[in-house]
């Protein structure tokens, strides 16, 4: 925390308006729907924009300075932000590294896309973890923990297009490792264990038939779905357990006795109308003592064609999954950071509930009902999807439908459930708009420090400059450092960052030149081995059959040390560069014209590409990275021959 000291903002003077005062304000202001019953269907979302024209700016921050003053966030020129924010980068299948509080992008990692910068999807090694597939479809980003706050080892994302996982090494910032899920589709919720690197789980948003083999494609009845533990070290998956309804957003304890899913279809339905139909649906809670004693003494099933042991858990409570009945469509599970208290929010409902962690092991054991975990269910508005916490005691909900950050209090939201005439609800904010996840600085372990909120806003509508039909998102930032809630800055972005995590700068501490440890490397030495070379050293053609060649190249700015590259057309061409320039931030490249053929070979580096070559012709490779006065003309001839 002390990396942030000299950084505490200033605050606004304080102001005589009383924070109930505030809220009337903001209430008449706008439309208001905190204590309405109705619940809106998605056909509401549309009608939202209405906000824009209530000059929401305004009555938002009616004693706070302009944003554009505001003290705390600006970082000066050669300066250094104070957090790491992991953004999520949604459909782009990537992670995206922001500064806070400047929001200033530091980076994009690519993880399940292909990225025509970094060669990722296209290199060798990254074609083989990547299977072929260029799509990728990233919502939850979460480091890995130890003790219960972040060890600054890894990052975990998942990807909802093909049901996969996703490990970044922190220490090089790229791609390590990406694991297909079995049996699961929509692969969305992931958490890894809060006490160590431990397992990390992941839940299947949608119900299939399983196995998805095509022996059941009528009926739903049978569909299910799979909570998935992967270890977090080798990336290995280490067991499933299959439900009965689907499984939306994923959380841990600190303790590592529990992980925890929301069911929002526990009607088990297949339209929208069937899956809205109950008014209670389920926190699941997974006993994952339970669920590993019964895999270590083999009472599992196998399923389909893989290794993986399943525990089939579908139907009434048992050893391995408690249902919690909580009101309705739930979708954000969100732990605090004491570790004792769940805060489910209801999407459909307008409560939030608090689940008390301590009660469980009873739930367990049959002595209390499920529903008697449930200690507190404050009104925190209309379509509450994710909760954030300040280390204060407060928690800090994003309201979709209503487009505002509900500020409250656990403990009075514990005592106002108990029968006590206290109000929980300690502020309100206006976000632009419709807000979906919320993430406050180190909100996510136990070190959570109060000072920066990022609210995820879906849609900018007026905010910025119109870009066409398709606008940035606007994540907001929000100092939550005093009693009241400031607004002090819009952040566009590109493709539905669905979630952040906000790091202090302090645990996080990679490498300036590449260390070459990752997975990758491996691969690389064993062909040098294969082929007697110094991967280092030496550059090299080999032929290595009738129509496959092989080239190690090594870089040293300004040249390649091949300047000419003969082979026959047709041949499959393998070239693997490495740079030698032992310099910070001096990365080379390799592009082969026409070839379709582009990737980086950052300092200390080594990256690799096969293609075939083209009609006989002479083609320019090239650096594609200016890394050098002389970088134009570090290149070299591809000369294609005819066979
Ligand atoms: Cu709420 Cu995919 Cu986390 Cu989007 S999810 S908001
Ligand atoms: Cu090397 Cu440009």
């Amino acid at each position: 925390m002390s990396a942030s000291n000299e950084n505490e903002p200033e605050g606004p003077p304080p102001s005589d308006e009383s924070v109930d005062d505030a809220i009337e304000t903001r209430r008449s202001g706008r439309r208001f729907f905190l204590k309405s019953t109705t619940v809106l269907g998605a056909a509401a979302i549309v009608g939202c924009g209405d906000d824009a024209s209530s000059g929401a700016g305004a009555t938002t921050t009616p004693s706070g300075p302009t944003p554009a003053a505001h003290p705390s966030t600006h970082i000066a020129p050669g300066e250094l932000d104070t957090y790491y924010g992991f953004w999520s980068g949604g459909q782009s299948g990537e992670i995206r590294i922001l500064g806070v509080p400047s929001m200033r992008e530091l980076k994009r990692i690519a993880v399940f896309n292909r990225d025509s910068a970094t060669g990722h999807g296209q290199t060798d090694w990254s074609k083989q973890v990547l299977g072929g597939r260029g799509a990728g479809d990233t919502h939850h980003v979460h480091l890995s923990y130890t003790d219960g706050t972040y060890d600054g080892r890894y990052i975990f994302v998942n990807d909802k297009v093909h049901g996969r996982l996703a490990r970044v090494r922190i220490d090089v910032m790229e791609t390590d490792a990406i694991v297909d899920i079995p049996h699961s589709q929509g692969t969305h919720g992931i958490f890894p264990q809060r006490h160590r690197t431990g397992l990390v789980l992941c839940n299947s948003e949608f119900r299939t038939p399983i196995p998805n083999d095509g022996t059941n494609l009528t009926d739903p009845s049978q569909y299910a779905a799979m909570h998935t533990a992967i270890d977090g070290e080798t990336m290995e998956v280490k067991w499933q357990v299959m439900v009965e309804g689907n499984m939306d957003l994923c959380a841990t304890d600190y303790q590592g006795k529990y992980s925890f899913a929301t069911c929002y279809n526990s009607e088990g339905g297949v339209t929208l109308e069937q899956m809205m139909s109950a008014e209670r649906d389920h926190l699941y809670v997974f006993n994952l003592a339970n669920i590993q004693r019964a895999v270590d003494e083999g009472r599992t099933i196998r399923v389909g064609r893989t290794d993986v042991p399943v525990i089939d858990a579908r139907g009434d409570n048992s050893e391995f999954v408690l249902r919690v009945p909580v009101p309705k469509s739930p979708h954000g599970v969100n732990m605090d950071p004491t570790g004792r208290y769940a805060v489910v929010s209801g999407k459909l409902s307008p409560t939030c509930s608090v689940i008390d962690v301590e009660k469980l092991e009873d739930a367990f054991a049959g002595r209390i009902q499920p529903r008697d975990c449930v200690v507190a269910e404050p009104e925190v508005g209309l379509g509450p999807l994710h909760t954030a916490y300040d280390g204060r005691g407060n928690a800090y909900t994003s309201i979709f439908l209503d487009s505002i950050v509900t500020k409250w209090n656990i403990a009075k939201a514990i005592e106002a459930y108990g029968g006590a005439d206290v109000d929980p609800i300690l502020d309100r904010i206006d976000v632009h708009y419709q807000i979906g996840h919320i993430n406050a600085s180190m909100s996510e372990t136990r070190e959570a420090d109060g000072k920066w909120l990022v609210g995820l806003c879906k849609f900018s509508k007026d905010r910025f400059l119109n870009v066409g039909p398709l606008k940035p998102e606007n994540d907001q930032l929000i100092d939550i450092s005093g009693d009241r809630m400031e607004l002090v800055h819009d952040g566009p972005t590109y493709s539905e960052p669905h979630d952040a995590v906000i790091v202090r700068a302090d645990l996080i501490h990679p490498t300036s030149i590449q260390n070459r440890e990752a997975a990758r490397f491996r691969l690389y030495e064993q062909w040098a081995q294969e082929d007697g070379v110094d991967l280092m050293r030496e550059s090299k053609i080999i032929r290595k059959g009738p129509r496959s060649v092989r080239v190690y190249m090594t870089s040293r700015a300004p040249n390649f040390a091949i300047t000419e590259i003969t082979v026959k057309t047709g041949d499959e061409v393998q070239i693997i560069v490495t740079n030698q320039d032992q310099v910070e931030d001096l990365s080379h490249g390799l592009t082969v014209s026409k070839h379709d053929v582009q990737f980086i070979v950052n300092a200390n580096d080594t990256n690799s590409a096969t293609f075939t070559a083209g009609a006989p012709g002479v083609y320019w490779y090239y650096c594609p990275w200016f890394c050098h006065a002389m970088h134009l003309e570090m290149r070299g001839r591809l000369i294609v021959e005819p066979r």
